[in-house]
């Protein structure tokens, strides 16, 4: 074997084994992403009181659209419920979005889905948000970046977030 065939049979070798990494990854990714259950202890930044609560999905913020829109993996669009925040070019778009980027994006969040009204007409999914230590809608009103958007039918009670 010349040197030029020991070099291409170690480029080939590199190259699977990154290519495994990266399948192994978006494995681990896929594993983790939608109808996960579970529950999570939630602290409320105001009244720094515990809240236990249950998801019935999660998975990555891919994208923040807005601060009452995220785009989560495997699951697609999510609408916050009972929050609005401004649009864009409003006062407080980027003071929200800003928040919830910091808080979501790139990780992984949890998804309480409103169970008698599951998706808007838009088909997004209407749910509360949660890292893994707050209740991002909730969190939007204590920090003054949403106003409440009560929308009955709901699962979820006027001012329960
Ligand atoms: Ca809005
Ligand atoms: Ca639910």
């Amino acid at each position: 074997m010349n040197k030029r065939t020991i070099s291409i049979i170690l480029l080939a070798i590199f190259i699977i084994t990154i290519a495994f990494t990266l399948i192994n990854s978006l494995m681990d990714d896929q594993s983790s992403a939608v109808n996960k259950t579970g529950t999570l202890n939630i602290t409320d930044s105001k009244t720094k009181m515990v809240k236990s609560v249950k998801y019935e999905a999660s998975g990555k913020c891919l994208e923040v659209i807005d601060g009452d829109t995220i785009w989560v993996y495997g699951v697609g669009k999510v609408r916050l419920v009972q929050v609005d925040t401004p649009e864009k070019g409003e006062t407080g778009y980027s003071e929200a979005k800003k928040f919830v980027e910091e808080r979501c994006l790139g990780k992984t969040v949890y998804l309480n889905i409103d169970d008698k009204e599951p998706y808007d007409k838009y088909n997004r999914t209407l749910a509360i948000v949660y890292t893994d230590t707050e209740d991002i809608n909730n969190e939007l009103l204590n920090n003054g970046l949403a106003k409440t958007l009560y929308i009955p039918p709901s699962e979820f009670k006027k001012g329960e977030i």
